[in-house]
């Protein structure tokens, strides 16, 4: 090794996610090489916000990678996509067997399952790891979600596990999640969640707002008493802070936010995915949904003018008591969403042979991220206690909460209908609950259709396993098309 190898891990990729990262490193006591494609920004950094830390730097891959200590650490923090592949590329012919690189970026997991398969052909432990929290849990604890090639934890968990961001038990939030690209899988996950939440938020105060009539201030005070009780999370936080914010002429600002959302893709990734799969992520699907609707700006302006919604817009029954219920509908929506999204995760794990620890995956949402909820340590709980839990809803805890929370659930759903106020996220939990708690659903009338105009053959009740089609008119043929499901 030469004398310059002294850095504990090199982090390529200046921008606020990995200049952040890179001094939460080095508070940790780890010594960090510094690069970037645009290398003036190595030197800009090291004479700013890094003056007076132990980070170093460096103006070429191969430099950084003389700089690195055995076996070498290289993590990238770059815009996920081509510059991955392009930094990969640079960085093999200065590497050797048992050398790992980290993408810490948002990839998309099926691009992060063929770079670990081509690196592990070339001897390199490839880490593809989620990554949480934005600025300010880069600097001070992000959630970590890291997977891939399994040899690869025991040299990086040092690291990794002191820079995460902690439960209140002190735990990290941050464990190995799986093979492959099960950490940045895990990540879109979260990212999933995280566009449900905050749809589900955004629907309670359409309700409150244009159904109750509320103020900003009167919202925040409510989403103030409910950060204290059982829906305690950083996005209700938030929308409290975000309700008192007033602009410069002292009302509030997100009054003045043209409504139209954005999105970066990764809920349209897992809605995707969950097609794929098979599973009804229905939560998340909507929530992507509402944005695109969001963005239809313009036609939503014209079909206000034409579109006739109910006479009576103003909610007529006790406030207070409708407040309460509102609080249930959205801790019984959060339940069905998250119930959705770890259904997703199991069969993913069981399509890739990924052995995904669920428990392990809640404590990693438990602080740091963007979903980090008192909410998450209750599904710790249920997955510590049966670790193969067949679905959230099956918990006891969750049982009862739902059962609670029902009544609650199905008044506000039905007097947001009556108001004419939409609540997609809202709707479509209380659809998926109803829907899994029936033994019975009306599939076999599908069935009987299909089996009418295309012959694609159904199973009888008391003849299970056996396809049989039938001749609903008389006049069609009795050759079936061939079973299977896309
Ligand atoms: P950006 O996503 O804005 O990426 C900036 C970095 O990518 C710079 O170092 C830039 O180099 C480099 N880069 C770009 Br852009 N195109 C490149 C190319 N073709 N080849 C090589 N390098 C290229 O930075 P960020 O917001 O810090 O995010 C970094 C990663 O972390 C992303 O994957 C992001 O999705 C993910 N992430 C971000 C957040 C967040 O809150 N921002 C949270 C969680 C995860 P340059 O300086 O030479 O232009």
């Amino acid at each position: 090794m030469s004398d310059q190898a002294t850095a504990d891990i090199g982090l390529i990729g200046l921008a606020v996610m990995g200049q952040n990262l890179i001094l939460n490193m080095n508070d940790h006591g780890f010594k960090v090489c510094a690069f970037n494609r645009t290398v003036s920004k190595v030197d800009h950094f090291l004479q700013n916000e890094a003056k007076g830390t132990q980070i170093i730097g460096a103006h070429s891959i191969e430099e950084l990678c003389a700089k690195l200590k055995r076996p070498r650490k290289v993590m990238l923090l770059v815009k996920a996509g081509s510059a991955v592949d392009a930094f990969i590329e640079q960085l093999l012919p200065h590497l050797e067997q048992g050398d790992i690189i980290i993408d810490g970026g948002n990839s998309h997991f099926p691009d992060t399952n063929r770079r670990c398969e081509e690196l592990k052909k070339k001897g390199i432990l490839y880490v593809g790891s989620g990554v949480s929290g934005g600025e300010e849990g880069a600097r001070h604890g992000p959630s970590l979600m890291p997977g891939g090639h399994p040899d690869a934890w025991p040299a990086i968990k040092p690291i990794f596990q002191a820079i995460a961001a902690k439960a209140p038990d002190g735990a990290p939030c941050c464990d190995w999640v799986g093979e492959d690209g099960a950490g940045h899988y895990v990540k879109m996950v979260h990212n999933g969640i995280e566009y449900g939440d905050m749809q589900l938020i955004s629907e309670i105060y359409h309700i409150m707002r244009e159904g109750l009539g509320l103020s900003d201030d009167e919202m925040a005070d409510i989403f103030d008493e409910w950060n204290k009780e059982e829906l305690d999370s950083f996005l209700i936080e938030i929308t409290r802070d975000v309700l008192r914010f007033k602009d410069t002429d002292g009302k509030p600002l997100v009054e003045k936010i043209l409504d139209k959302a954005g999105q970066k893709g990764t809920g349209k990734w897992t809605g995707i995915d969950s097609l794929d799969r098979g599973i009804p992520v229905t939560l998340i699907g909507e929530a992507v949904y509402a944005r695109c609707l969001s963005s239809l700006k313009e036609e939503r302006v014209r079909a206000s003018k034409i579109l006739k919604g109910p006479s009576n817009v103003q909610f007529q029954g006790d406030k207070k008591t409708f407040i309460d219920q509102l609080g249930q509908a959205l801790y019984a929506s959060k339940i069905v969403s998250y119930a959705q999204g770890f259904m997703l995760m199991r069969q993913a794990a069981t399509d890739f042979g990924w052995n995904l620890n669920y428990a392990g995956i809640a404590l990693m949402w438990r602080g740091g991220c963007i979903i980090r909820s008192v909410f998450l340590g209750q599904i710790k709980e249920a997955f510590n206690k049966n670790p193969k839990l067949e679905n959230l809803l099956f918990d006891k805890f969750f049982v009862d909460a739902a059962a609670k929370a029902q009544d609650a659930w199905r008044t506000v759903i039905g007097s947001a209908a009556t108001l004419g106020i939409p609540t997609p996220a809202l709707s479509t939990a209380l659809s998926f609950y109803d829907g899994l708690r029936h033994e019975r659903l009306p599939a076999n009338m599908i069935q009987a259709q299909r089996d009418y105009f295309g012959a694609h053959t159904y199973e009888r009740l008391d003849k299970p396993g056996e396809h049989v089609h039938t001749n609903w008119t008389g006049s069609g043929g009795n050759v079936a098309a061939s079973t299977y499901n896309a």
